[in-house]
């Protein structure tokens, strides 16, 4: 497969420089060094700039409602696990209307790919602080700088039991899809949460920004993304932000555990329904 071969007739309509199209290359790019074929890749994605993606590819889309791309990604995942279901959020999706089903899907360990682009802000309905904006920041929201203090969707996902826990900038795309890549290939969650800078609302996190407070954890020395305490100190440093993979274990996935098997799709099972007793429910209804 050719990451053209992903590409959809429509053109994207982001703005200009947007890190979404860093995003949107580097999913083709992983899908394709996978060999994975259009039918058997189906991309979900909440509310938000970043919920035009599955628009342009060349695959099966569900564009969800907002927070909710991984419980959609979930009931896909479950119904025909041969799938490579990827979610898609922002930070406003992902961890504010969408926090709950994150941390859940986390702990139960179901096997999605999770993308969600950080560019710190609500970038569709104009620029309002998010979970993920810097306190004191400046947005149409927060005229006189935010009060909040923000949270770190890695962070999270490593205190709620992820198994695959990376960060990418889009700004490096090539080290992004070989982190999508990998977060493909793990058997369960796997969350790569994106540095990606929104260059119409957010004036502050640019991509120079971000080229100053990354650090990539292949350099520390001795670093090892099994050692859960390497991976804390590297989340704890909220100067320069940890990029790459971070964490991953061996954990079976949830697919594994409640399926009866995971071959054989749910929609294939002879699931004998009992439609008087539904009709009989549908009628109290009426
Ligand atoms: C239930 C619900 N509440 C609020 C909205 C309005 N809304 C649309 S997009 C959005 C935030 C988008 O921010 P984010 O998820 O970070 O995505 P981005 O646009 O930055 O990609 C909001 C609040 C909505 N569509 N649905
Ligand atoms: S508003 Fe921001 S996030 Fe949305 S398309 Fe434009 S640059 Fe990208």
């Amino acid at each position: 497969m050719k990451a053209k071969e992903f590409y959809h007739r429509l053109n994207p309509t982001w703005c200009r420089g947007c890190g979404l199209f860093g995003i949107f290359d580097a999913i083709k790019r992983a899908a394709a060094a996978l060999d994975i074929e259009p039918e058997d890749l189906v991309i979900v994605t909440g509310i938000g700039c970043h919920g035009r993606l599955n628009n342009y590819f060349n695959a099966y889309g569900f564009h969800g409602l907002h927070g909710r791309a991984t419980p959609v990604a979930m009931g896909i995942k479950l119904v025909n696990p041969r799938l490579h279901v990827v979610a898609m959020s922002g930070d406003g999706d992902a961890y504010s209307i969408g926090l709950g089903h994150f941390v859940h899907a986390l702990r139960k360990n179901i096997g999605l790919t999770y993308i969600v682009s950080d560019n710190r802000l609500y970038a569709l309905t104009q620029g309002q602080a998010s979970p993920t904006t810097d306190f004191g920041m400046v947005t149409l929201s927060t005229p006189l700088g935010s009060k909040e203090y923000p949270i770190d969707g890695p962070s999270l996902a490593l205190a709620a039991g992820g198994t695959f826990i990376a960060r990418g900038f889009s700004g490096e795309v090539a080290n992004l899809a070989a982190l999508i890549e990998r977060g493909m290939k793990h058997d369960g969650f796997a969350l790569i949460d994106i540095l990606s800078p929104c260059v119409t609302h957010n004036k502050v996190n640019t991509y120079d920004w971000y080229r100053d407070h990354i650090v990539h954890v292949q350099d520390l020395p001795g670093y090892d993304p099994k050692d859960r305490a390497k991976a804390w100190e590297s989340l704890s440093n909220t100067e320069k932000l940890a990029v790459g993979l971070i964490y991953e274990e061996a954990k079976p996935s949830f697919e594994e555990l409640v399926l009866p098997d995971k071959e054989r799709p749910i929609a294939s099972l002879d699931l004998k329904v009992d439609v008087s007793r539904l009709r009989k429910i549908m009628d109290r209804f009426r």
